[in-house]
């Protein structure tokens, strides 16, 4: 290695990932925005966005409803009707002309949803009839997440059914990838969590029973990707959020076993939110990541909270092999040559995260 390349380890290097060559190890994190219609439709400003976006090594969308059921905040998009793929092929095509990569994220967000965001004013669908924590983004602004209905058993092969078109839909979009939200709280994790699962059919009780939705999902979205090699996941063992979800009661025994059960698809990779989601890197007693990460057989994305020290450090002594930035890349839509040239960061407020149109999403300048 050349002094360059050693002080900045090889976060800036070109490395295969899956089926593609990345010309970094740097992901654009998922990052709900709230910026498209009703009718959860992507436009020609979210392939500006995007495509604006796309020296990143990856880009992972923000978090896309992959069913009616599935929404829970509003002017987010979907993924499971033909308006939608247009829309999003439109992004796809985008990117790929300006030299990126992009997978959609698969999102059921479960609980945590209100009514007005539910097809028929329905009651939001959860493992378990017990109400988060807090308010959700309504058309009519923030509303109290409401108790939730417990999904019926025969109800979950729906689920899984959702998860399966709306992976066939990103795969007609043009995605390069999936990737299946099984993190923050959403319906997954709510399955995985022995706090908020509470069933006493096969889909709760014992640690194999909590983790079967996401493995049925995996399996059905991994048939629909021609295999595990596009196809990767998401969790975070110890956020709260969203919802002050209580954490498992025992984090590396259940997400362990998760963890195992994944590697016979041979995915993409593992991703997880280090910490608190956007809040902090804390881990509690008793949690070891590395030691979680390590059960995986294959590449580890890491996420929350990075900056250009910690990530050429975690690259140095290989505790991941792709970093997440998130809100870096609101207000830096050219953060690759920024972080590479140890170039100033725009900060972006946080009025300009969610809702609203072109100001404060497409309009932040390059440094060149
Ligand atoms: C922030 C606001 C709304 C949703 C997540 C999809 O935390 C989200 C999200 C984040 O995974």
């Amino acid at each position: 290695m050349n002094a360059m390349t050693d002080k900045q380890a090889d976060l800036f290097n070109p490395v295969t990932f899956g089926p593609y060559t990345l010309p970094n190890r740097i992901v654009m994190a998922p990052l709900t925005r709230s910026r498209v219609g009703s009718d959860g439709v992507p436009g020609p400003m979210q392939a500006e966005y995007y495509a604006q976006r796309a020296s990143a090594g990856l880009i992972i969308s923000e978090a896309t409803n992959i069913s009616p059921q599935g929404r829970g905040y509003a002017y987010t998009p979907g993924i499971f009707n033909d308006a939608q793929v247009a829309g999003w092929k439109q992004v796809t095509d985008t990117v790929h002309a300006a030299g990126g990569r992009i997978l959609s994220q698969l999102w059921h967000v479960g609980r945590f949803s209100h009514p007005s965001l539910q097809p028929d004013g329905g009651l939001p669908v959860a493992p378990s009839a017990i109400a988060p924590d807090g308010e959700t983004f309504t058309e009519s602004g923030m509303q109290t997440v409401p108790t939730p209905r417990a999904l019926e058993t025969q109800e979950m092969a729906g689920v899984v059914e959702q998860y399966r078109h709306a992976a066939a839909c990103a795969l007609r979009a043009g995605f390069d990838g999936v990737e299946v939200h099984a993190a923050n709280g959403y319906l997954l994790d709510q399955f995985i969590r022995d706090s908020t699962n509470q069933r006493t059919d096969e889909y709760g009780g014992s640690v194999e029973n909590r983790v079967r939705i996401v493995l049925e999902v995996v399996k059905a979205v991994t048939e629909v990707w021609g295999g595990g090699e596009r196809v990767g996941i998401r969790l975070s063992p110890v956020t709260p959020a969203a919802g002050n979800i209580p954490l498992d009661s025992d984090v590396m025994g259940t997400y362990g076993y998760l963890i195992e059960q994944l590697r016979v698809h041979k995915l993409m990779y593992l991703h997880f939110v280090e910490g608190s989601t956007g809040v902090s890197r804390e881990i509690p007693p008793g949690v070891d990541l590395q030691a979680l990460r390590a059960r995986f057989n294959g590449p580890y994305m890491a996420n929350n909270g990075y900056d250009r020290e910690l990530a050429i450090q975690t690259r140095r002594e290989e505790r991941a092999d792709l970093i997440c930035f998130g809100r870096p890349f609101i207000a830096n839509p050219d953060l690759v040559e920024r972080l590479k040239t140890d170039a100033p960061l725009a900060v972006a407020p946080h009025t300009a995260f969610y809702g609203g149109g072109a100001e404060g999403y497409t309009d932040w300048p390059t440094l060149r």
